[in-house]
C-alpha cells in the first residue's frame, strides 16, 4: 500500500513510538536522578495525543492539557530537547527550566501547557475559545483532562459556558481509569463519560482511545462540529501503564490489569490495521524506531549540557516584582539571600502528587 493513507499510518505509528521511547527515557532519567520534582509519564495513551493531533489545524487551533503533557507536546510538535531540558530544569528548557514537566509551554506551537492544577485548564481553553471566536479566527481549541479532573466543578461551568456562547472548543476526557489511586467507577455517577455532554446540550462521543484511527476520526467530526458553534465532549477510554506519578508503588491495581491492557497497545493496534491493509514494511518500522531513539537520545545530551538557570534570574519571568531583600541597597546579594518575603517558609520537602 502506497499514498496518503499509508503516510498517515507511518506518520501516527512515528508520533506514537517517538512518545513512547521519550516517556521509557524519562522514566530512566528521573531514577538517575537527573530528573526531580512532579512527573507523570504518558505510556499507554499515546493514541490520543497522536490521532487528534493529526486532525487539528496547526495553523489556528490551540491545545491545552494538564500535567501530564509530554505527549501532548511531542506531537505538537515541540522540540524534543526543549522538553527534556525542561524536565532538567535547564535554561534551554521550554520555560527556561523554571516550570518542569507540567509547565511546557510553546506558543509558537500553539500549546499553552502544561498546568498542574486538576482541571484548571478546562476554563482557561474555554476562554481561548472564546478569543478565537472573538477575533474570527476559524481555529478551534482542544483540551485534554482527566477522569479525576471530569468531577471538578469548572468543567461544569465551563461546558455550559461553551454551549451558551456557542465556542469552538472539544474537551477530551482521558479516561485512563485512574485518578491517582482511585477507580474512576467508584467516583463516578456515570460510567460513560460522554454522558455528561447531554446536560448542557452539546454531543457527547465515546471512543476507544487505545485506537488511533478511531480517535483521529473522532476528532474530525468532533473539530468540525466545533468550528460550526457546536462544542463537542469526547471521552477517550484509555489506560496508563506507569504509576500516577514517579512515586507511587501501585498497590491500588494488579500487574494482571496493567498486562491485559498493554496486550491492547496503541501501537500494536495501529500496526496490526497496517498489516492487514498491506501498508506494514518490517525494515522501514525499525528504521523509525532507530529515528526516534536517536531523537530521544539527542535530546537526553542537549539537556545534560546546558546550563543550568543562573540565580539572579529567579525573579525574571514573574508578575511579582523583585523581593524588597533582592533589591539594590538592601544588603543582600543573590548569593547570600536568606528568603524572609513572601518564599519564607516555602516547603522543600518531597510529596506524592
Ligand atoms: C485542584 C487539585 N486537586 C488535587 C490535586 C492533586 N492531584 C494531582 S493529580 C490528581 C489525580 C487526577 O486524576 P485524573 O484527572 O484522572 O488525571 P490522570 O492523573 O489520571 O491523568 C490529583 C487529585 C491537584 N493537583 N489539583
Amino acid at each position: 500500500m502506497k499514498g496518503a493513507k499509508s503516510e498517515l499510518y507511518w506518520n501516527l505509528r512515528k508520533d506514537m513510538v517517538l512518545i513512547r521511547l521519550f516517556e521509557e527515557k524519562t522514566g530512566q532519567m528521573y531514577g538517575l536522578r537527573k530528573i526531580g520534582g512532579f512527573c507523570h509519564l504518558y505510556n499507554g495513551q499515546e493514541a490520543v495525543a497522536a490521532g487528534f493531533t493529526s486532525a487539528l489545524d496547526s495553523t489556528k487551533d490551540y491545545i491545552l492539557t494538564g500535567y501530564r503533557d509530554h505527549g501532548h507536546a511531542l506531537s505538537a510538535g515541540m522540540d524534543p530537547k526543549a522538553i527534556m531540558a525542561e524536565l532538567y530544569g535547564k535554561v534551554t528548557g521550554t520555560s527556561r527550566g523554571k516550570g518542569g514537566s507540567m509547565h511546557l509551554f510553546d506558543a509558537s506551537r500553539h500549546f499553552l501547557g502544561g498546568n498542574g492544577i486538576v482541571g484548571a485548564q478546562i476554563p482557561v481553553a474555554t476562554g481561548v475559545a472564546f478569543a478565537q471566536k472573538y477575533r474570527k479566527t476559524g481555529g478551534a481549541t482542544v483540551v485534554y483532562f482527566g477522569d479525576g479532573a471530569i468531577h471538578q466543578g469548572a468543567f461544569h461551568e465551563a461546558l455550559n459556558l461553551a454551549k451558551i456562547w456557542k465556542l469552538p472548543t472539544v474537551f477530551v476526557c482521558e479516561n485512563n481509569q485512574w485518578g491517582m489511586g482511585t477507580s474512576w467507577k467508584r467516583v463516578s455517577a456515570v460510567e460513560d463519560f460522554s454522558l455528561m455532554a447531554s446536560a448542557y446540550g452539546i454531543r457527547g462521543e465515546l471512543v476507544d482511545g487505545m485506537d488511533v484511527m478511531a480517535v483521529r476520526d473522532a476528532a474530525t467530526r468532533a473539530l468540525a462540529d466545533a468550528r460550526a458553534g457546536r462544542p463537542v465532549l469526547i471521552e477517550a477510554r484509555t489506560y496508563r501503564y506507569k504509576g500516577h506519578s514517579m512515586s507511587d508503588p501501585q498497590k491500588y491495581r494488579s500487574r494482571d490489569e496493567v498486562e491485559e491492557y498493554k496486550r491492547q497497545d496503541p501501537i500494536l493496534i495501529l500496526e496490526e490495521l497496517m498489516k492487514k491493509e498491506a501498508a506494514w514494511d518490517e525494515a522501514k518500522a525499525a528504521k523509525q524506531d532507530e529515528d526516534a531513539a536517536a531523537v530521544v537520545a539527542e535530546a537526553v545530551a542537549f539537556a545534560e549540557a546546558s546550563p543550568e538557570p543562573a540565580l539572579h534570574t529567579l525573579y525574571e519571568d514573574i508578575y511579582a516584582g523583585e523581593p524588597f531583600f533582592m533589591q539594590p541597597g538592601a544588603g543582600v546579594t543573590a548569593g547570600s539571600a536568606t528568603p524572609s518575603g513572601p518564599v519564607a517558609g516555602a516547603s522543600t520537602g518531597t510529596r506524592s502528587s
